[in-house]
């Protein structure tokens, strides 16, 4: 069956004012469907690859036939990123839980995890994303360039963040660390409560 594109559990305008109405739509219903359309366009003809989830693809990407590794690393990446983000976002949830304590064991604490987070994103040169992901059961801080996923190194992600201009442009235009401020008033803690504990 075809990947497609899934709906976001809130309305575009949920978000605001961090995350704006227009961004939001634009960023779902062109940019996320794009990468929706080119992976299955790059998968084409491929039966056998095709019953894979889009997750399980990029954990396996060295084995993707040669041909089509970069799209499935591209647009797959995309689809996976872009799915994995929106059910990121949410207002008005407190940071709590095991995600806490982990942090607060292993990142030196809440404000510095914070601090190390945006400063990661904000160096982040070009496009990519940044991350907080469980690598043999521990938190780290990562960067990935383009839409390269952490599944493809072995590492499970719990929180990531969309750098990409045409996250932020809209509204924050070159102000990238504007837009990482803003996406901490809109991380659901309770999502990443549950992707950390399915991790580890
Ligand atoms: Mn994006």
């Amino acid at each position: 069956m075809p990947h497609s594109l899934p709906p976001l559990p809130y309305e575009y305008n949920a978000l605001e004012p961090f995350i704006d109405e227009q961004t939001m739509r634009i960023h779902h219903t062109k940019h996320h469907q794009t990468y929706v359309d080119k992976l299955n366009a790059a998968l084409k003809g491929h039966e056998a690859l095709s019953r894979l989830s889009v997750d399980e693809l990029l954990k396996s990407i060295d084995s993707v036939p040669q041909e089509i590794q970069a799209a499935v690393r591209n647009h797959g990446g995309g689809h996976s990123n872009h799915s994995f983000f929106w059910q990121l976002l949410k207002r008005d949830v407190p940071v709590g839980g095991a995600i806490k304590e982990a942090i607060d064991d292993q990142l030196g604490g809440f404000a510095k995890f914070k601090e190390d987070f945006s400063t990661r994103a904000a160096l982040l040169f070009g496009s990519g994303w940044t991350w907080l992901v469980v690598d043999d059961g521990k938190l780290e801080i990562v960067t990935t360039p383009n839409q390269d996923s952490p599944l493809s190194d072995g590492k499970t992600p719990v929180l990531g963040l969309d750098v990409w201009e045409h996250a932020y442009y809209l509204k924050y235009q070159n102000r990238r660390p504007d837009y990482v401020k803003s996406f901490f008033e809109v991380i659901n803690w309770n999502r990443v409560n549950e992707n950390y504990q399915a991790a580890t």
